[in-house]
């Protein structure tokens, strides 16, 4: 047969090619062949592949049910790893022994599917067999699938696989940077999460954390010398108000245990919930003990035992004990800050009054704020109008006091949170020396602040981390534009990066709004990042490489896409046109104008009896109705200039950095109207941000994880079948085995096949004699035909087992991940031929 193939070789280009194509198919024996379907107890994986031959939801459901009963909760699907949450702790499946056995494993896709195969796989791309590229982890599924945990712990998996090194053992733990970076978790988790009518620690912000891999000088060793986090939109309202069954960020939960913070009404209202007014933590409804908070470490631990948690990694990550009380402080400040009440004065022409001059005083003072101007800045409104400008100060109602004591909460805890992201940033990023030359002159990082005036910049940020420890405020600014992503890298250069994506879930609550809208988009362009990239590109390349294909359709959310974010109308323009425009609009009158603009959208749904004006959008996740009351104006996002000035004024080191004196004094007084200039609404904001993130993943080879929530109570060994099956049709599973199960996730071109892999003909010469002059193709050709001889030198080949599956194309080898594997074990069993001869050749020299 190798004849035959040398022989057809020398043909014409084309006619060569279907021959080589023939002849494969001869040699690999047919058609491509499938993974068999497993039992369970068996060790291999089990994949829904073979499942979809018959190729029905039912089925792959079956197949997962029946896991599921047997505590078996990861599933390969394809390209994607299934994963059901346990709901229950499997401490077994996560221990380090564990991700040690799956980085050590030969073949990692042979051991039970794991997140770990994920973890490894994409730790083995970037320590890069073949054309090294930057890995990415996209880790979804709706709110409470697991999505945050899956990344906890892949993140645990590469601080144990890719440690630095043994040399710093002798260092103090919060010296490691691994263990800095899984610091990072809970400290986010406590600032950022909170307990939802979906998920008792839903992430109320979306994050991309890029973890740095350095190689070693030890072949196929990296270790994980930094990472860098970018966060999206956190849901900042929240801070304000809640639904009446959801909770407030866990971290004042947290605070409200800790003595000294003049926080006694707050934990009162907690223990006995009786407090005749709206406080900004519990509510009534709510039984004290509800408050069980899951975080990091400690699953189901009160929240004393989360704020042992937080404030230790807060440590660890450089926030000493003095920064923490200030921030335990500021918090304890806005926890009081929303209990202050006002009542009219019946009169237009006189400010609201305080109905608690307690809550004005105490929220001052912990603030660090004057009290005077606190109260005149939340009833008094300053504008500028007239021809002169004039200014005027306009009491407002108790709606407009409410509104502005609410906005300054927001506006506190926002800075403060995109504050404490920039901290735990220094404190997780490779040496600065790295960094600097990492992200180079574009300068990405805008968190080297200066102690000196006037020294900002890349040249200081050598000292970062020092000053950071030393004192924290000196050195960091409020950074107002959170660290940009780190650009993807040419292939060439090192380090390599690993991506792990982990956004708030798709949701629907009983009331919808920007927050849902913002979320389910973002979980839409994530659901057309994965069809675009992976059921289209690759049935498309397909068809450009020749290799025969028969197309499967899947499910395109284009159109939901186009509804939400397209150009010229869509959700958004028309919302951000409300903006723009500035007129009084009622909430009915935007549901007129988005359901007229846009009646032409299939994924506009028909809204019927509605109490409320809303609309309905069809999401490839489901259909979710959004209220448009109060959509214009949390687009808006007005932020009272008045505000901002009076946080300037703060005596509070904290406060001091994240709102810092305007160098040069701007207009005092709002503007009138027309004079605005065009504002950025939080849509257009998101928008970009989400661009910028799916920027990145395209320079990235893309894993993906589905978790799947079984059952939406959270219960343990319950897994109902309506809620799964609509799951998996939403993601498009079925379409995904189909084209995985005969797909190649492996593409090389011809040329870097054969430079990679000419060394293997060593191993089984039985190739083209004259190998100097053969064509690449002929080479090629060699080279695949020594993997069977190569597959029955491996040990734990299976008998009879189906021949490592690969496809030549045009312009590319197509392989699968085993193959690759089998390859790059050829390789290095060569090249220790080679130095072992070398070697000898050595002695005998000498
Ligand atoms: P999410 O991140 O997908 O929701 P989480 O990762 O917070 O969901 O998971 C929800 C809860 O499910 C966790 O708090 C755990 O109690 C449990 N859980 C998830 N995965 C596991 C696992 N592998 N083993 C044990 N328990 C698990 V959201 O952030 O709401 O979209 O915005
Ligand atoms: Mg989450």
């Amino acid at each position: 047969m190798l004849q035959q193939v040398n022989g057809h070789s020398s043909g014409s280009d084309a006619q060569g090619r279907e021959s080589l194509r023939e002849d494969l198919q001869e040699f690999l024996g047919g058609e491509v062949p499938l993974h068999q379907l497993d039992d369970l107890t068996k060790v291999n994986p089990v994949t829904l592949e073979t499942e979809s031959a018959k190729g029905t939801s039912a089925s792959v459901l079956r197949c997962l049910q029946a896991r599921y009963t047997a505590d078996t909760f990861y599933t390969n699907a394809g390209c994607t790893l299934v994963a059901l949450n346990p709901f229950k702790p499997v401490p077994q499946l996560y221990s380090p022994e564990l991700m040690r056995e799956y980085h050590a494993a030969p073949q990692p896709q042979k051991l039970k599917p794991h997140i770990f195969t994920v973890g490894e796989q994409t730790y083995r791309n970037v320590r890069s067999l073949i054309e090294p590229v930057n890995q990415s982890i996209v880790v979804s599924g709706e709110s409470g699938a697991g999505k945050t945990w899956t990344s906890r712990c892949l993140m645990k998996f590469y601080a144990v696989v890719a440690a630095s090194p043994t040399s710093w053992e002798s260092h103090k733990i919060a010296e490691r940077i691994e263990q800095r970076i899984l610091n990072s978790n809970p400290v986010m988790e406590a600032f950022g999460n909170a307990c939802t009518l979906r998920n008792n620690n839903s992430s109320r912000f979306g994050k991309f954390i890029q973890l740095q891999l350095n190689s070693l000088l030890v072949p196929r060793d990296h270790q994980m010398t930094g990472a860098a986090i970018q966060t999206y939109l956190l849901e900042k309202t929240r801070v304000a108000c809640q639904d009446s069954t959801e909770r407030n960020f866990h971290i004042f939960y947290q605070v409200c245990t800790r003595r000294g913070l003049q926080l006694p009404r707050c934990r009162a209202e907690m223990e006995a919930p009786t407090h005749p007014t709206k406080a900004c933590l519990s509510h009534p409804s709510l039984p004290p003990l509800t408050l069980v908070l899951t975080l990091g470490c400690d699953l189901d631990s009160f929240s004393e035992d989360c704020f042992e948690v937080t404030r230790e990694a807060m440590l660890h990550l450089g926030i000493d004990a003095p920064t923490q009380n200030n921030i335990f402080q500021a918090l304890a400040g806005l926890l009081h800050l929303g209990n202050i009440r006002f009542a009219d004065s019946g009169d237009e022409a006189q400010p609201c009054r305080p109905m608690d001059d307690g809550a004005v005083r105490t929220s001052a003072l912990l603030l660090r704020l004057p009290e005077d101007p606190l109260l005149e800045t939340l009833r008094i409104r300053t504008i500028r109008a007239g021809r002169q400008q004039q200014v005027f100060r306009k009491p407002c109602s108790q709606a407009e006091c409410d509104t502005r004591r609410d906005c300054l909460a927001k506006l506190v805890y926002a800075r403060l949170f995109d504050w404490l992201v920039s901290v735990i940033n220094s404190s997780v990023c490779a040496d600065p020396a790295s960094w600097t030359t990492f992200i180079g002159s574009r300068g990405s990082l805008s968190r080297s602040p200066p102690s000196e005036k006037g020294q900002e910049g890349p040249g200081r940020r050598g000292s970062t981390l020092g000053l950071l420890r030393a004192d924290p405020f000196s050195s960091l600014h409020p950074s107002p534009h959170p660290p940009r992503l780190l650009p993807a890298l040419a292939p060439q250069v090192l380090p390599f990066l690993a991506g792990l994506l982990d956004v708030y879930g798709f949701e629907s609550f009983p009331h919808n709004s920007l927050e849902q809208l913002c979320i389910n988009y973002a979980n839409e362009k994530l659901q057309q990042h994965f069809v675009a990239h992976y059921l289209r590109a690759q049935q498309e390349e397909y068809a450009v490489e020749g290799l025969e294909w028969s197309f499967v359709n899947y499910q395109d959310n284009q159109t939901c896409l186009d509804l939400i974010e397209g150009s010229p109308i869509s959700i958004c323009s028309l919302i951000n046109e409300e903006c723009r425009l500035n007129r009084p609009s009622s909430a009915a009158q935007l549901q007129t104008r988005i359901e007229s603009a846009l009646a032409g959208s299939p994924c506009l749904g028909h809204n019927k009896l509605s109490p409320e004006p809303s609309f309905i959008v069809l999401h490839y996740a489901g259909s979710v109705r959004y209220h448009t009351a109060g959509l214009v104006e949390k687009n808006k996002d007005p932020i009272p200039p008045e505000l901002t000035r009076l946080l300037q004024q703060s005596q509070d080191p904290l406060l001091k950095v994240l709102f810092p004196a305007d160098p040069e004094e701007k207009s005092q007084e709002e503007p009138s109207g027309q004079s605005r200039a065009p504002v950025l609404t939080v849509v257009s904001k998101f928008k970009a941000s989400l661009e910028q993130l799916l920027q990145v993943l395209q320079a990235t080879t893309p894993h993906y994880i589905r978790c799947i929530k079984p059952n939406s109570q959270g219960r343990a060994q319950a897994l109902h079948r309506e809620e799964v099956l609509n799951q998996l049709e939403a993601c498009g599973l079925v379409e995904t085995i189909h084209i995985s199960a005969a797909g190649f996730p492996i593409r090389v071109s011809h040329r870097t096949f054969v430079e990679r892999y000419a060394s293997l003909r060593r191993l089984h010469p039985q190739g083209s004699p004259h190998a100097e002059q053969a064509t690449l193709r002929a080479l090629l050709q060699d080279i695949l035909h020594t993997l069977p001889a190569l597959e029955a030198a491996t040990p734990a080949a299976p008998a009879g087992a189906t021949p490592a599956p690969v496809h030549c194309g045009r312009t590319k080898v197509f392989m699968t991940d085993a193959t690759l594997e089998l390859l790059e074990r050829g390789r290095a069993q060569v090249l220790e031929q080679c130095a072992r001869c070398i070697q000898a050749g050595w002695r005998r020299h000498r």
